[in-house]
């Protein structure tokens, strides 16, 4: 099974990506956690990638193709992943098909109004150490400032800035939205409400999984 999760910068893509991980296996591959790794290590793709994301743009299909494929081919992805984040386009979700084609899709886009989004997003805070992922609002750290999985340092992201972030939810508008379409034409797109909390949110998508695992088996034992 490959699941996609869409939805606008801030509507929780990470965060359900990271429960899903833990709960059912699936290897969670985070385009965004990918790039920020190249920056970090300073790498030519990291630098190159850099400049879209400060200003809140898509990072080229060239680039982000080649860090997906390379984790894709891991043997962690064999039996199943969780893409957060990728695809952001229809030629980014034609690359994935052409990559690794006969695996079923769940696409689940999480829904989510722009206010809360933004809101969101200025409150997030993320540990520079293991990235986790904190909300000042609904999922403060137990010590301010202190990542409580490792200890470390939690920080803004850089496009976490007010105007980073409008362009980022035009960007997801005019580039990634098309995705919803394309997908409901192949009757693998799920919506999910994500207002809810967070377990909230994961027991809708999880009635979701567990429906479309069930079919997956039973279609295989079919002669
Ligand atoms: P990213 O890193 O993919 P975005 O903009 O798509 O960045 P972002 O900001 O990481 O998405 P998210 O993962 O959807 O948002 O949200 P999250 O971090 O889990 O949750 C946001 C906050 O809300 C957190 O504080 C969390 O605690 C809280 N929260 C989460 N869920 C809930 C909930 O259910 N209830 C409540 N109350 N709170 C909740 O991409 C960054 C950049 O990388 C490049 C682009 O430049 C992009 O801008 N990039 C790509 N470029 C080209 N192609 C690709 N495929 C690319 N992928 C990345
Ligand atoms: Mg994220």
């Amino acid at each position: 099974m490959r699941i996609i999760l869409l939805g606008a910068p801030g509507s929780g893509k990470g965060t359900q990506a990271s429960i899903i991980e833990d709960k059912y296996g699936f290897s969670k591959i985070s385009s965004g956690d990918l790039l920020r790794q190249e920056i970090e290590q300073k790498t030519n793709l990291g630098l190159k990638a850099q400049e879209a994301m400060d200003k809140g743009h898509l990072v080229s299909d060239e680039l982000v193709g080649e860090i997906i494929k390379k984790r894709i081919s891991s043997q962690d992805c064999k039996n199943g992943y969780v893409l957060d984040g990728f695809p952001r386009n229809i030629s980014q979700a034609k690359y994935l098909e052409k990559m690794d084609r006969r695996r079923k899709e769940t696409v689940l886009e999480i829904e989510l109004e722009e206010k809360v989004l933004i809101q969101r997003l200025s409150s997030r805070r993320v540990c520079v150490e293991c990235g986790a992922v904190f909300n000042l609002e609904g999922r403060p750290s137990k010590k301010k400032g202190i990542c409580d999985a490792c200890g470390g340092l939690l920080i803004q992201r850089r496009d976490d800035k007010p105007e980073v972030i409008r362009e980022r939810l035009k960007v997801y508008q005019q580039q990634t939205k098309p995705l919803i379409e394309y997908y409901r034409d192949k009757k693998v797109y799920f919506p999910i409400d994500g207002k809810k909390t967070i377990p909230e949110v994961f027991v809708e998508i999880s009635k979701i999984l567990d429906k479309r695992l069930e079919e997956d088996r039973v279609t295989r034992q079919s002669p």
